[in-house]
């Protein structure tokens, strides 16, 4: 096995590797969204049914839109607390990522654990670090891999385990309108609400419940919104200041990058906000250019219509214009 080598395997597999271990530890990306937080909380409770010892630990702990989501399932690392569990964990399962970078504080005692290593993600390009890799970058979401994991493996689809599932395809599929939100999502969605799923409640909890603080910092980003090449590309902007005077952070900016493409002949937008001294930049496409190859310029990666990067040494309006410069660039000419 070289150092590049990427061992990809099927649902089934992955199945009778989950079985086949006791001690388990499932993590996701620093600032979890509801595909990372919905799929562990689902394989948590599948896989405890099944008499396993199951955690999760993540290096940040949910946004407060999925508190709903029983939070004491969900821990946050601390190495104190965590780095003995990890090393003497049979199994490590990466949740919605497939780059070790992204769970930052955590990298060194996901490295150094002995446990058997496996990816279950989404994402285009796999980074090695890990064992095993259950990677379908055709599918919606985390959370639709985990379905077919479940049920490869005969697992019980019990309450919570729908609902787990069910928010990670509401989220990644942006309420089911996104591209691959394909005839099984709905066919799968149509499953966990059989299993008891409210999608209005589930719906209202995730998107409807807001503190009034996110309108007021929407408010402001809205305002500084740029346009350019003729308004096929639009920028959002949120800066530190913004956060501040609001009293909002990171959680609160989640989904506003499709705010960006919301506007008749927008082809392309991205959202540059700052977080803890970086800029994280979120990438959203129509569909006539791949996000993921500008993202891979600037160091990131993800999908073709959605990606992100995060940049530690430009300031906001050097930024902003190479990224506008990148995705103007990338456009195809106007017949
Ligand atoms: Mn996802």
């Amino acid at each position: 096995m070289t150092d590049t080598h990427i061992d990809i395997i099927d649902p089934a597999s992955c199945a009778r590797e989950l079985l086949a271990a006791q001690h388990i530890v499932l993590t996701a990306h620093t600032n979890p969204d509801g595909d990372a937080i919905g799929s562990e909380y689902a394989l948590f409770h599948a896989l405890r049914a099944r008499g396993k010892d199951v955690r999760i630990v993540n290096c940040d702990a949910a946004p407060e839109n999925l508190s709903f989501l029983d939070e004491a399932a969900i821990e946050v690392y601390d190495s104190e607390s965590h780095d003995a569990l990890l090393a003497e964990a049979d199994l490590l399962v990466a949740m919605d990522f497939n780059d070790i970078r992204r769970v930052r504080q955590m990298e060194e005692a996901f490295r150094s654990s002995r446990a058997r290593k496996m990816v279950i993600d989404h994402h285009l390009d796999p980074k090695p670090f890990a064992d095993v890799y259950c990677s379908v970058p055709d599918a919606s979401s985390t959370a639709e891999i985990i379905y077919d994991v479940l049920a490869a493996g005969e697992m019980e689809i019990t309450h919570p385990v729908a609902l787990g599932m069910y928010v990670g395809l509401l989220t990644d599929t942006g309420s089911f309108r996104f591209d691959r939100t394909t005839p099984k999502v709905h066919r799968i969605a149509a499953r966990l609400l059989e299993a008891g799923v409210d999608p209005t409640a589930t719906y209202q909890c995730i998107f409807d419940d807001y503190p009034i603080r996110r309108t007021q910092l929407l408010g402001m980003i809205m305002a500084g919104m740029e346009q350019h090449c003729g308004g096929r590309v639009t920028l959002l902007a949120v800066t530190g200041e913004m956060f501040s005077r609001t009293g909002t952070n990171i959680e609160d900016v989640e989904n506003v990058v499709n705010m960006g493409l919301a506007i008749r002949g927008v082809e392309a937008t991205a959202t540059l906000t700052e977080f803890e001294g970086q800029i994280k930049v979120s990438f959203r496409s129509r569909g006539g250019i791949s996000v993921n190859d500008i993202a891979g310029r600037f160091g990131g990666g993800g999908h073709r219509l959605a990606a992100g990067a995060t940049v530690e040494d430009m300031d906001m309006q050097d930024l902003k214009r190479a990224v506008a410069a990148a995705l103007c660039e990338a456009l195809p000419a106007v017949a």
